[in-house]
């Protein structure tokens, strides 16, 4: 028996175990680190079950190729010497921004960091996005803006520490559950809690105060509690004055948000706006944690700025047990944005418009690189739609399930003249594939994953790849190669000391220094011990700035045709898209099939049943799913996981963007409900 000690690849709490091999180099199960500082012995259901579909029948094998609609297995040569040809084909002929890049938050940095090279410096376009697009791009746009830097400002051991945690739009036990856990080891030690969501999630049982604001009114009710906050005279006037700018503009923008106005648009009574206020002002330390129910709205990065603005009156940044702590969602979300798999970005958040980066980079890959930033993911799927983007590459994302609006996303992939995808399972966007190439999951490859707390970490190699599957490292270094660069990496570190030298955040990161627990960016240099905290002398930006928020409401609302609020979000036992957990034996036992949430009241209007199947419609599709009806939803809402094909929440979604992020808005759209 071998046991091999790796970063789980699921969720970006970055829990560690052991990946367990019998003699015949089959995984035979999991076993948790004991000593980890986020697992400390303990794994959630996911976690234990990582292992389960790694040798399933299913897996990729070998490269295929789509003729007259028949796939056909071709050799790794000769599909690779076709994506590039046809990759660099269509560049020629329309312009290199005619191709898209879609990276993966499901593989390693060194994978997003070869997969930005290659679309910047091998084929001339900043075309290059990921599904933080569809998750906290509105973080990194407001806490940009707010605080200087977009990632979470403190660390996961700093719930033992709080006296107040603020749960707003985070499902945080069953989407981040040793998370989840931490939280409520620190209700049980005495911290006191507010959970924020329309929801009776579980952590809402456990909660002073469960606010359950109709979904898409969060400015509204954060700058009611910060208007109180001021008249009660409860803010931090010494951290305002000494750390903060533009105090006086957020005085006045949210003087209109009185505790009666917050009531009419957010439903909530105005003695519970007041509550919230007081009970979060009085903590001497308080933890902001948010996550999709934040950040996916068409005026998403007006929430986060709310967040933001919240912590900043209070003086809830730069110490242990406070901060604004948005959760990251993939295992390596947050790696993929440090490497660069973004539009206007290089590594380390470093501008493509900005000149002297741009030198840099291109000195360092001795090519010319394109100066205007590129399409964000969404954008790139109305372009495609239009015509305009006309080939792309995907490496480890389904957005046929996981983009807004499917009907939309079905005929923006169909009208491709071109596109090639990287994937370790069939899915649903490899359908529509003209090649479809085998990738090394996570247990068969090394790497480096960046958690929620900025916290670097090894992934490790346990057994070989079945049949001809290759890790996206090499597969990728093949097509740098193909398109003149040099890629002559012996193994991942080697890309990561290239990663290093360019990325001030990483300089310090090299494989073994992340023996043990990893280390936490920014990590400078190789002394640095790398950073807990964000922002305790000064703010990245250096003064933390107050960017007042004004509200808006979501862009569809429930009308006479279309009734109810559509909310969409995950469970605990399936992973978005289903490709992993739908083929791990022991969750998909627990969750078979698609289903909604309804309340009661409204299914018995309806005459629905439980566990029978309904008709949900919105202006955008029609799906069916089995009725679960539960007051966990309030009335005049249903709730749809997206993880199932057979009833796909996104083929009812809005994919209205927020303006600025670019994210869809995921949590809100009108729909009508039917017996079917
Ligand atoms: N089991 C499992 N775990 C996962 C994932 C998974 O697919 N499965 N995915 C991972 C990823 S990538 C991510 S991003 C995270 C997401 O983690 P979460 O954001 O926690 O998950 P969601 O279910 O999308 O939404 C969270 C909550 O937001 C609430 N909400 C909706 N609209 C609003 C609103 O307007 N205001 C407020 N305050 N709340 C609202 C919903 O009711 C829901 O309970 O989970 C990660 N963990
Ligand atoms: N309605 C609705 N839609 C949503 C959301 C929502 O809350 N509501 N949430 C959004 C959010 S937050 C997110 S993060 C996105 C997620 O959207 P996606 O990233 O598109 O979803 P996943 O199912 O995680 O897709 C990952 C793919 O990578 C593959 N894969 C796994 N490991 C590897 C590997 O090592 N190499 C390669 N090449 N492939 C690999 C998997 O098989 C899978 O097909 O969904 C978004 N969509
Ligand atoms: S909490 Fe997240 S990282 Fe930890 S075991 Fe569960 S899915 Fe894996
Ligand atoms: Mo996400």
């Amino acid at each position: 028996m071998n046991a091999t000690l790796t970063t789980c690849p699921y969720c970006g709490t970055g829990c560690n175990f052991y990946l367990q091999s019998d003699v015949n180099g089959r995984l035979s199960g999991v076993e948790p680190a004991g000593k980890h500082p986020t697992s400390r012995g303990q794994l959630c259901i996911k976690g234990w079950n990582a292992h389960a579909f790694v040798d399933h029948p299913d897996r990729l094998t070998a490269p295929q190729l789509r003729r007259n609609g028949q796939l056909q297995i071709t050799d790794w040569n000769s599909a690779l010497d076709l994506l590039h040809d046809k990759l660099s084909g269509i560049a020629a002929q329309y312009g290199p921004d005619s191709l898209m890049f879609l990276s993966s938050a499901k593989v390693s940095n060194e994978e997003n960091y070869l997969l930005m090279k290659l679309a910047r410096a091998g084929y001339g376009t900043n075309n290059i996005d990921h599904c933080a697009r569809l998750c906290h791009s509105s973080t990194v746009t407001g806490l940009v803006e707010t605080l200087g830097s977009g990632a979470m400002t403190n660390s996961l051991s700093c719930f033992d520490e709080t006296g107040l945690i603020f749960v707003i739009g985070s499902n945080t036990t069953e989407q981040h559950p040793l998370i989840g856990s931490r939280i409520l080891n620190a209700v049980q030690r005495g911290a006191r809690l507010i959970v924020a969501d329309s929801r009776k999630i579980r952590l809402a049982r456990h909660a002073d105060l469960h606010l359950r604001q109709q979904n898409g009114s969060d400015v509204a009710l954060l700058n009611g509690m910060m208007r109180q906050i001021l008249q009660d005279g409860q803010e931090d006037t010494e951290f305002i004055s000494q750390r903060t700018e533009n105090f006086a503009a957020l005085r006045q923008g949210v003087e209109k948000f009185t505790p009666e106005y917050v009531a009419q648009i957010t439903g909530l009574p105005p003695e519970q706006i007041v509550s919230a206020a007081r009970l979060f002002a009085q903590a001497r330390r308080a933890m902001i944690v948010y996550a999709m129910g934040i950040t996916q709205h068409s005026h998403g990065v007006d929430n986060v700025r709310a967040i933001s603005n919240l912590a900043l009156l209070t003086g809830n940044l730069g110490r242990p047990g406070t901060g604004v702590n948005p959760l990251r969602g993939q295992n390596n979300v947050q790696g993929a944005c440090d490497m660069g798999a973004l539009p206007d970005v290089y590594t380390g958040y470093q501008r493509v418009a900005d000149p002297a980066a741009r030198q840099k980079f291109s000195t360092a890959w001795g090519v010319q690189l394109p100066e205007t930033p590129g399409l964000m993911a969404t954008h790139a799927i109305e372009a495609a739609a239009a015509g305009q983007v006309r080939g792309m590459l995907i490496l480890g994302e389904n957005p046929m399930l996981s983009e807004a609006n499917q009907g939309l996303v079905r005929k923006a992939l169909e009208r491709l003249d071109f596109l090639a995808v990287i994937d370790i399972f069939p899915t649903e966007t490899t359908d529509l594939a003209e090649l479809i190439l085998p990738a090394a999951c996570y247990a068969e490859k090394d790497g480096t994953f960046t958690s929620t707390e900025r916290r670097v970490q090894r992934g490790r190699k346990a057994l070989e790849s079945p049949g001809a599957a290759r890790p996206d490292w090499q597969i990728l270094c093949a097509l740098l190669q193909r398109c003149g660069l040099p890629a002559e990496y012996a193994d991942p570190a080697e890309i990561m000391t290239e990663t290093a030298t360019l990325t001030p955040s990483y300089g310090g990161i090299s494989y073994p220094r992340l023996e043990g627990m990893g280390l936490q960016w920014p990590c400078p240099d190789a002394e640095h011990p790398g950073t807990p905290i964000l922002h305790r002398e000064q703010f990245t930006r250096g003064k933390g700035r107050f960017s007042p928020v004004d509200y808006r409401p979501s862009a569809e609302l429930p009308d006479a045709d279309y009734p109810f609020l559509l909310n969409t979000g995950r469970t605990y036992f399936h992973w978005h898209t289903g490709s992993m957990t739908r083929r791990s034996h022991l969750l998909d036992r627990e969750e078979r099939q698609a289903f909604v949430e309804i309340h009661p009241a409204d299914a018995k209007k309806h005459r629905i049943k439980e566990r029978q199947q309904v008709k949900i419609s919105s202006r955008r599709g029609t799906i069916a799913a089995a009725a679960q009806l539960t007051d966990r939803v309030p009335a005049g809402q249903v709730f749809i996981p997206f993880h199932f094909a057979e009833g796909a929440a996104n083929a009812l979604t809005n994919n209205a963007l927020d303006p600025e992020s670019g994210i869809p808005e995921f949590k809100v759209c009108a729909v009508r409900i039917e017996p079917c």
